[in-house]
């Protein structure tokens, strides 16, 4: 079988340049690549508290800037996780075969259950990794780019694939995680130790923030002491993270930015790290203005939805008739 590519975001704030790096910005070269699944992960959205229309907005507005980084909805689907069921159906029978103790080891709940009033932390939030299980087998996805913070779920997915198949059969298809070597983990402006994250807003780039916003949180980043702009995660995370930004904006290596920096003060960096940024965002944000008037979002979630659903039915089918649900 050729390369299946499945990815997804969870519509639960506006969309960071940490999400325009690990999925976006790459959308063009995985069309070319094989078929992808694009999916609006607003099941998971529902695992920490949110607001109907906030929910609404975010979702469109997702689907308008797939499309807008060049996502084909011809070649590829394009859709809402809520509206291709068997996500919920193949979810109800796989919570069976993970474990408690495997989930509680999840840092990504560790970390986001912290921030939670004990009778606050809903079920959901818990089992997050078996619905993400689900998404990736459904499709019989082979590649799944992600953030580093992602990785432990793939792997427990593979897990999952695993066991299912020692006891049923090859039924499900092994995937696994495809890490970029830069830009895996993109750190917030104003503290680069942790992470740039849509649902916990503190220095990021927003994918809608206007130019002249861009420029003023990046000259106004956090950085290091010293003047030399060179990339060392533990002695200069603030320089490393701009680095980083400035390296998936250009597509080069980091060896090859060094190179370029040597000489540059802090300042004159951080400005060519803002024109970065802002040159490779207005066109994407003029797109993505030009789709959400046109609503061409809303055929694209149609028809994805159709084609998802088909391959999907067709794997819980397997599923259910393997492990003795009867089947009409
Ligand atoms: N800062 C980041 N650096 C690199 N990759 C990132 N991703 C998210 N933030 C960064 C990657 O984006 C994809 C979609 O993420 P998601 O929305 O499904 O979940 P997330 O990882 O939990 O992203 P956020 O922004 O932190 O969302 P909230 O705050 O709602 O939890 C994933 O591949 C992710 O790795």
């Amino acid at each position: 079988m050729s390369e299946r590519i499945l990815t997804g975001i969870k519509p639960t704030g506006q969309l960071t340049l940490g999400n325009y790096i690990a999925v976006l910005k790459n959308l063009r070269k995985m069309n070319d690549r094989g078929e992808c699944f694009i999916f609006i992960a607003d099941l998971h959205a529902l695992t920490l508290p949110i607001e109907p229309d906030v929910l609404r907005q975010n979702s469109i507005d997702l689907a308008a800037f797939y499309l807008a980084a060049g996502l084909d909805p011809e070649k590829n689907a394009l859709f809402l996780q809520s509206s291709v069921s068997a996500h919920a159906e193949l979810n109800a029978i796989m919570q069976n075969y993970l474990y408690m103790g495997e989930l509680s080891r999840m840092t990504q709940f560790k970390d986001k259950s912290a921030k939670l009033k004990e009778n606050a932390i809903g079920l959901g939030l818990f089992a997050y990794p078996v619905l993400m299980a689900c998404d990736i087998v459904l499709y019989d996805a082979t590649t799944i780019p992600v953030g580093e913070d992602q990785v432990q779920h793939i792997e427990l997915t593979r897990d999952l694939v695993n066991r299912i198949n020692n006891r049923y059969g090859e039924i499900l298809t092994m995937p696994k995680a495809e890490l970029r070597k830069v830009g895996k983990r993109i750190m917030s402006l104003s503290d680069p130790t942790v992470k740039m994250s849509k649902s916990d807003p503190k220095g990021d780039i927003f994918l809608k923030d206007d130019p002249a916003v861009i420029r003023k949180k990046i000259m106004s980043a956090v950085t290091d002491l010293g003047c030399e702009v060179k990339y060392d995660e533990e002695n200069k995370p603030g320089i490393s993270n701009l680095l980083q930004i400035y390296c998936c904006m250009k597509d080069i290596s980091i060896e090859e930015a060094e190179q370029r920096f040597v000489g540059y003060r802090y300042g004159d960096f951080k400005k060519a790290v803002a024109d970065a940024v802002i040159e490779e965002l207005e066109p994407f944000q003029q797109r993505y203005r030009e789709i959400v008037a046109n609503k061409s979002y809303e055929k694209a979630l149609q028809e994805g939805a159709k084609k998802a659903s088909v391959i999907a039915n067709q794997t819980l089918k397997r599923v259910q008739k393997a492990i003795g649900l009867l089947q009409e």
